[in-house]
């Protein structure tokens, strides 16, 4: 029988409408033209997402090691969880509740996410929960909830893009991470409107921009603050707006008179001509919109920086009113739900704090369980990886949805501290880097194969539905979290039914800011997705927030009050170039899916370094000749790409893959101390030709599309390490 199921891609925050069309196992990707976000538009990635479906490329079974150096072998649920179950058990009765964590993903579904958090409060008791959001737009959520009491990424529809007439884009590459959305800023300047992009690579983004602004990395802020002054001395302030809708101005604005134009030039490296172009399109403007995506978000300072450009906003009176605001380009497929259903350390249900009594009474209530019984708040990503295996640290892992080995900053160390765990328990369609390491491998089911929720970059609701039967030996999260919770033999109750779940997550967010308590599957179904906060079935849902108050006590947003600052780690003798990381087209994330399926690896086959000519001319460098990159925590190797795109101060290089070209063996865990965002963006390297650095062998070469091996085989031996305990 042919069937056709409505969908959305399991990749980026656009959550592109797509159909499956198919018969029995095999599916295939077909447009979906009424979805409102994309059109019918797909990336390569959303037209070849049905490919791990398939059995040879996925795990099909759960996967267990024997001894601690040993083997990886195929195993049965039960025995595969009686181990989990037990493992877990273990290090909670000799170390405590909080020796046990769990590491979850912004990719995971709302009913995931939701049920993630309850399990690790409920079921194990730990404080110890944080996932790979924190990584992603985490400083921009920060300055949101600092500037406007919310955090939601985009205020509005992107369907409001074109309407606005000045849009700048900072440090943010669409072209390459959502290339549909580039339709908004192309019908934007066909309107007339203006697009400005601040990135130090003239990237296929900024080519279509009208004003590039290619700063050097990590400045960001003393650009924003350098608007501003710009924008003050130009007499372009909206007073009216400053005065009925914001406070806190005057220690802004005294923080941006401090940021004149020749200085911010210096920290720039932007010509005060062109600063005093991007002032003039921006606050001549009748509107205008500021979306930042990573660039200026991973950085020490990203809760600033993001604040600073908020600023510009509120000065100017584009915020809080039609087709005017400051928005944030979320990543991940549920970068948005993700990080509001309590998969944070300091997070309950419906974006609440669980410092807060109330919340915790609400959600305890919820649960059914004492609210005293909730821990308090535990440590953030990169801090929680950190701790694994030390002596106060996480012992026992459970993770779900990430792949740190490769994506996690001074990836070297964080790989050491997985290896130091009394049990690693990874969750994974595929055998990950991170499954590679691990002591007990979930295969789970996937984004066709399972129903749920996810909440795109615009606070829209959306349901991907199931289309096809999982193959077998592989369970959803959702009954894995379900079964272990009974093993586990604790309170609460757990359903692996997604829409049970999602009924449930609508009472426990009710009443709070992220409020999905309107929002059902139906309505989602009729109604192509429902922005939050949806508070009652009655309430259409929020697609554009604050045109009338914004969401702090008194209604107004609140300036922030800073000033530029330097990195954690600039440029010195010994380290003498700017490395930034980031993405390519046909590539997702750590590369754990999209490695594996051939047409984007022919597209994208392995990592590089881009550098300038005059970078290249100084090192004696060719096209494609191995280079050497070394900075404070490691050292990567790939070939060299040369193009006049990007500054001579600066190299580049995308995070996908493993092995020598993995950008995180360079890159600084240097954490916002607000967001606790690591630097990304930007640390200090030194390049050389690989030979002259001593490296003959060509690694870091692109990667063969690696197949899991077929069920029953033994796979990679892990490597032993002195600190495993039994
Ligand atoms: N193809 C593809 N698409 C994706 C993803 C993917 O892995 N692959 N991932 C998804 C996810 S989770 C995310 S978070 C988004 C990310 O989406 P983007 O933020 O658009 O992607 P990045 O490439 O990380 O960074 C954007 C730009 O920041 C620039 N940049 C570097 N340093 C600085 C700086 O100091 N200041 C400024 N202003 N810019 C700087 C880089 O040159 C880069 O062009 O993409 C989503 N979509
Ligand atoms: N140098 C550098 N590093 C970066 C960044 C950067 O710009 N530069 N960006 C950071 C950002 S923004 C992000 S978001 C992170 C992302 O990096 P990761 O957290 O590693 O994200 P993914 O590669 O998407 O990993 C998701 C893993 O979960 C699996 N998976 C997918 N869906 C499911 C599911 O439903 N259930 C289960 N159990 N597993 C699933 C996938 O197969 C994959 O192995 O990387 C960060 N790292
Ligand atoms: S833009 Fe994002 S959601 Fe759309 S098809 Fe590509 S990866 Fe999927
Ligand atoms: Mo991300």
């Amino acid at each position: 029988m042919t069937t056709t199921t409505d969908t959305h891609c399991p990749y980026c925050s656009l959550q592109c409408g797509m159909r499956l069309h198919g018969e029995g196992s095999a599916v295939e990707v077909v447009e979906r033209p009424d979805f409102p976000v994309n059109l019918g538009a797909l990336c390569g990635k959303g037209q070849s997402a049905a490919a791990l479906l398939a059995p040879g490329a996925r795990l099909t079974t759960p996967l267990l090691r024997e001894r601690p150096a040993g083997p990886l072998r195929a195993a049965g649920w039960d025995e595969a969880l009686g181990r989990v179950a037990e493992g877990l058990a273990a290090t909670r009765r000799t170390h405590g509740a909080d020796a046990v964590g769990v590491f979850g993903g912004g990719g995971l579904t709302n009913e995931k996410a939701y049920l993630l958090g309850k399990f690790a409060r409920v079921a194990l008791g730990t404080a110890n929960i944080d996932y790979n959001g924190r990584f992603c737009m985490s400083s921009a959520a920060a300055a949101h909830r600092l500037a406007f009491g919310l955090d939601r990424g985009l205020p509005f529809p992107l369907a409001d893009i074109p309407e606005t007439d000045c849009l700048i884009l900072v440090g943010a590459n669409p072209a390459e991470t959502m290339p549909p959305a580039l339709r908004y800023f192309r019908e934007l300047r066909e309107r007339g409107g203006k697009l400005i992009v601040v990135d130090p690579r003239r990237t296929r983004t900024a080519e279509q921009a009208d004003l590039h602004l290619q700063l050097r990395p990590g400045s960001d802020l003393a650009l924003a603050l350098g608007l501003l002054h710009l924008v003050i001395a130009d007499g372009l302030l909206d007073q009216d707006f400053i005065d009925a809708r914001t406070s806190g101005f005057e220690p802004a604005r005294a923080a941006a008179m401090a940021h004149w134009p020749e200085r911010v030039e210096r920290l720039t490296g932007l010509p005060v001509a062109r600063l005093r172009e991007a002032a003039t399109l921006f606050g001549r403007a009748a509107t205008g919109m500021v979306l930042t995506a990573r660039g200026p978000e991973q950085q020490s300072k990203g809760t600033d920086t993001v604040g600073a450009w908020i600023n510009l906003c509120l000065a100017t009176g584009k915020a809080g009113r039609p087709n005017s605001g400051y928005g944030c380009l979320t990543g991940q497929g549920n970068g948005q739900g993700g990080r509001e259903h309590g998969q944070k350390a300091d997070q309950l249900p419906g974006y609440r704090s669980i410092e807060d009594p109330a919340a915790r009474a609400h959600v305890a209530g919820v649960w059914g369980v004492e609210p005293d019984s909730l821990p308090r708040s535990g440590r953030s990503a990169y801090e929680l990886l950190d701790s694994l295996g030390q002596p106060d640290g996480v012992r026992a892992l459970l993770l779900m949805g990430s792949n740190p080995v490769v994506s996690a900053p001074n990836a070297t160390h964080v790989t050491e501290r997985l290896r130091a765990l009394d049990l690693l328990v990874v969750s994974d369609l595929v055998l990950s880097e991170t499954a590679q390491l691990a002591d007990v491998v979930l295969p789970a089911a996937q984004w066709a194969e399972e129903t749920g929720t996810t909440t795109n970059l615009e606070g829209r609701v959306i349901l991907r539905q199931q289309a096809l039967t999982a193959p077998e030996g592989v369970r959803t999260d959702l009954r894995v979290l379900r079964e272990l919770a009974e093993r586990l033999g604790g309170k609460g109750e757990f359903s692996d039914d997604p829409e049970q779940v999602f009924e449930e997550l609508r009472r426990a967010s009710a009443g709070g800011q992220a409020d999905y308590a309107g929002i059902s599957y139906r309505r989602i179904r009729a109604e192509d997705g429902v922005f939050w906060p949806c508070p009652d079935e009655q309430h259409p849902g929020t697609p554009r927030l604050f045109l009338d108050r914004f969401a702090t006590p008194d209604g107004r947003a609140r300036f922030a009050a800073v000033t530029h600052r330097p990195a954690a780690e600039e440029p010195d003798a010994d380290y003498p170039l700017y490395l930034t990381t980031g993405r390519v087209l046909a590539q997702y994330q750590s590369g754990a899916q999209t490695r594996r399926i051939q047409a984007l690896n022919e597209a994208a086959p392995g990592p590089f370094v881009e550098l300038h000519p005059q970078l290249a001319r100084r090192l004696a460098v060719t096209e494609g000749e191995l280079l050497a990159v070394t900075s404070r925590r490691g050292r990567a190797v790939a070939p060299a790409r040369i193009t006049g795109a990007i500054r001579p101060d600066t190299v580049f290089m995308p995070f996908h893959w493993s092995g020598a070209g993995r950008a995180n063996s360079l890159t600084n865990p240097a954490l916002d101390p607000t967001s606790k965002m690591p630097e990304f963006k930007l640390c200090a390297v030194r390049v050389e030709r690989a030979q002259a650095a001593g490296q003959t062998q060509p690694a870091g070469q692109a990667q063969p599309a690696r197949q899991t091996q077929p069920a029953g085989q033994a796979h990679a031996a892990r490597p032993a390490h002195p600190k495993k305990v039994r």
